[in-house]
């Protein structure tokens, strides 16, 4: 008997220079870049945990039954594709959401934002979103009416560290009406000191 790969699609949806590369590059093991290039179209990146691995980073499930790796394949979006809503048909029932925010850019404006382009700091206009519009797009494009279950959204505060290190709390009505599971924050101070995973992301 063939048994199928334990396999998972995380979607990483949020403003361009949220930081939705930094967070799959960390995930990843590789190095934080203080000037990550801006991604063009979509990157599909495969994130492979042992099953140490996944017990390590699963509290409380030390004594579960994993055999196989598990493979994550993360799907970031560039910029571009927001504007031309190219993303929509890649948004589907069948994974797990990330939705990465900062306080700086957390409202519906185009505003001057600094991109890099082979290392070099370019600042052009960029349109941002509050994160109610990244909620509802989630929402409306994978609704879960096919399947049942609206798909896990996790709401993930970024760049902390220019916020005294201080996460905002949310609105617990709106996460409730947008079934969203966590809120999270990630602190960049343990990402850059490569801790263990469960004390870099909170
Ligand atoms: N200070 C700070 N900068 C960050 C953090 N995460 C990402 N960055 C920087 O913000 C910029 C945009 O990040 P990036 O991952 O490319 O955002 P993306 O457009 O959503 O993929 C990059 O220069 C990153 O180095 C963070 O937590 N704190
Ligand atoms: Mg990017």
């Amino acid at each position: 008997m063939i048994s199928a790969p334990l396999e998972l699609k995380i979607i990483l949806v949020g403003n361009a220079t949220s930081g939705k590369t930094s967070l799959s590059k960390v995930l990843r093991g590789e190095p934080f870049n203080s000037k990550e290039n801006s991604t063009h179209g979509i990157q599909i990146s495969e994130w492979l945990l042992s099953p140490t691995e996944l017990r390590n980073i699963l509290p409380g499930q030390a004594d579960m039954d994993l055999q196989e790796t598990l493979r994550v394949n993360i799907w970031d979006f560039g910029g571009q594709e927001y504007y031309h809503g190219t993303h929509q048909i890649f948004l589907d029932n069948n994974a797990v959401y990330v939705l990465i925010w900062d306080e700086r850019h957390n409202q519906n404006s185009t505003v001057p934002t600094e991109l890099f382009f082979d290392n070099e700091s370019v600042v052009v206009p960029q349109e941002h979103f509050h994160y109610r519009y990244w909620l509802d797009s989630i929402r409306h494009s994978a609704s879960g009416q096919t399947s049942g279950m609206p798909p896990p959204v996790l709401l993930l505060q970024n760049k902390v560290d220019l916020q005294n290190g201080q996460p905002r709390f949310y609105d617990a009505n709106l996460l409730k009406r947008y079934t969203v599971d966590h809120n999270s924050a990630i602190r960049l101070k343990y990402a850059r000191a490569r801790k263990a995973p469960d004390r870099r992301y909170r």
